[in-house]
């Protein structure tokens, strides 16, 4: 007898129904309903942790990995795109999996103080999962460039921001030293164990589509992330948990893109602030795993971000910030040498709510403001 077999998220491709106002949506197929308890205890076996490690988690993970028809449907070809949403992660971004055990092992070893240098994701992160249990903490964040959001939730978590007057490298520099010189543990990717956490996101995509994707494409700021999925599909494939590894395709900003230009940037600059970011420090292995993946890491303009921002928004109806939206954005690009039938995955980093500046600014939508409390001035404005 066998068992049940349980759908996977590609079954969610043949659930779609076409709503009112042209909106897909989708119907999932029925599922068990397991609690989750976190990436830590539920990939443990994957992960360098031992029943020693107090594991510091707020249920991080499990994000979901939505089928996006209407971006498939922009690409010109038969082809599957799912949006894996990091961005639905307990504090807004997929830094929650590298925090969790980062965080569990500074707790694990001790460390009285965690530090780190951010763009704000990461320091929102460290907040969080070192704050709220009694670690001492500290988080210099390049001056005045940190969207307003995580800037909010890094203080509401209760840490101590040292806003610097320079960029993110030049920090990064700084709490290197620090970690050198003074009791506190590091909790930039460059603490390997921030990448041990965020591997956990590609053998959740393997789980859910029952393979790996044909491609897989993100955003690259320090490079980390991308390096963490080779990772994970890497090991999923090397234990039979997968048929084939995927095409790697990493996208920079193009006024942040020191990988593809091959030079340092001293001042990055785009409007997607979380990968403002002029000299990754993972910059050697991300470019060794997206060769050994057959891939590319490439730039797009901060026009194509945007303009990818808006489309994720409108058409799928997923608010993610703008650097997220560079895996759109690249993939738009791209679509020309997408395989017909290829099953891809974009990655969506973080949350649109953590940029609410640039959402108002580069909507292109209309407030009518300063209507009659009336029907008739409300019924004339919509034009009825
Ligand atoms: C939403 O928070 O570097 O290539 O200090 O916040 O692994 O660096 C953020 C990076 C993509 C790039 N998307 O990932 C920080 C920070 C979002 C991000 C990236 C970041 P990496």
């Amino acid at each position: 007898m066998t068992g049940a077999v349980l759908p996977t998220a590609r079954d969610a491709f043949r659930y779609f129904r076409v709503d009112f106002f042209n909106m897909v949506t989708v119907i999932p197929p029925r599922t068990t309903q397991e609690y989750w308890p976190g990436l830590i205890q539920h990939y443990a076996k994957w992960l360098p942790v031992t029943d020693k490690t107090p594991i510091v988690t707020l249920c991080e993970g499990n994000t979901p990995l939505i089928a996006a028809p209407a971006i498939a449907e922009r690409l010109g070809k038969p082809c599957e795109v799912y949006l894996k949403f990091d961005g639905l992660n307990p504090t807004g971004s997929f830094k929650d999996r590298g925090m969790t055990m980062a965080v569990s092992k500074a707790k694990e070893a001790g460390a009285a103080a965690v530090i780190c240098a951010s763009t704000g994701n990461t320091s929102a992160a460290a907040a969080a999962y070192a704050c709220s249990r009694g670690h001492a903490r500290l988080c210099p964040d390049p001056d005045g460039y940190v969207a307003l959001g995580k800037l909010a939730q890094t203080l509401m978590y209760g840490a101590e921001i040292i806003a610097i007057r320079d960029n993110f490298d030049c920090a990064l520099t700084l709490v290197r030293q620090m970690a050198d010189h003074y009791p506190v543990s590091l909790v930039n990717s460059v603490n390997r164990f921030r990448l041990e956490g965020q591997k956990t996101a590609a053998f959740e995509i393997v789980d859910a589509l029952g393979d790996a994707p044909d491609w897989l494409c993100t955003p690259v700021g320090n490079a980390g992330n991308i390096t963490a999925y080779w990772m994970g599909f890497c090991q999923y494939h090397q234990q039979g948990k997968t048929s084939k590894r995927p095409r790697l395709f990493g996208f920079e900003a193009e006024g942040a893109a020191a990988i593809v230009r091959d030079q340092v940037i001293t001042h990055p600059e785009t409007i997607a602030t979380a990968i403002r970011i002029g000299n990754p420090a993972s910059w050697v292995r991300a470019k060794a795993s997206v060769q050994v993946s057959q891939g590319a890491i490439d730039a797009v303009s901060d026009a194509e971000i945007l303009e990818a921002y808006r489309v994720l928004a409108r058409s799928t109806g997923i608010f993610c910030e703008p650097a997220s939206a560079a895996s759109v954005a690249g993939l738009l690009k791209y679509r020309d040498q997408i395989p017909s039938h290829a099953c891809i995955v974009c990655v969506l980093t973080g949350h649109g709510l953590k940029d609410p500046q640039t959402a108002i600014d580069h909507c292109q939508a209309q407030i009518h403001a300063g209507i009659d409390p009336t029907l008739s001035a409300v019924a004339q404005t919509m034009g009825f």
